[in-house]
């Protein structure tokens, strides 16, 4: 049984080490090769809310509070609210914060895998969670 590899380039380098010479083609399953992005990076939103209209305590979050991206993955934010927030990271890797603002969109990529809480220092309780795997 002998199979024609020369499609792959992959596998002809995996039987001229091997020695070849009516080795099984086995159908490779493992990760792909290096150089070769798969799949784009996963990103995510978050609205800023501001529950201020018609309650007598006015309330702000984040929605969600907690998003999950890829690595170099992008979440955006946007405040549609008219009322001013802001977005502050703590802890090494984190990206740069957004400052003080009313309306908008900003995006912040994250290169550095691992679990990143940020907050609005204006209003307590505002705060969230970015996952990046
Ligand atoms: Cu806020």
């Amino acid at each position: 049984m002998r199979s024609n590899n020369v499609s792959i380039f992959a596998i002809v380098l995996l039987v001229a080490c091997s020695g070849g010479g009516g080795t099984p083609n086995q159908d490779p399953t493992g990760p792909s090769p290096p150089g070769t992005p798969s799949t784009p990076p996963v990103n995510a939103t978050v609205s800023m809310i501001s529950d201020s209209d018609g309650y007598s305590a006015a309330t702000h979050a984040f929605s969600p509070e907690a998003v999950t991206v890829s690595r170099n993955g992008s979440v955006t934010w946007t405040n549609g609210t008219g009322v001013q927030h802001n977005v502050t990271f703590s802890g090494i890797g984190a990206p740069s914060s957004i400052a003080d603002h009313t309306s908008g969109s900003n995006a912040r990529v994250f290169s550095t895998a691992g679990t990143f809480n940020y907050s609005c220092t204006n209003h307590g309780g505002m705060a969230g969670t970015v996952t990046v795997q």
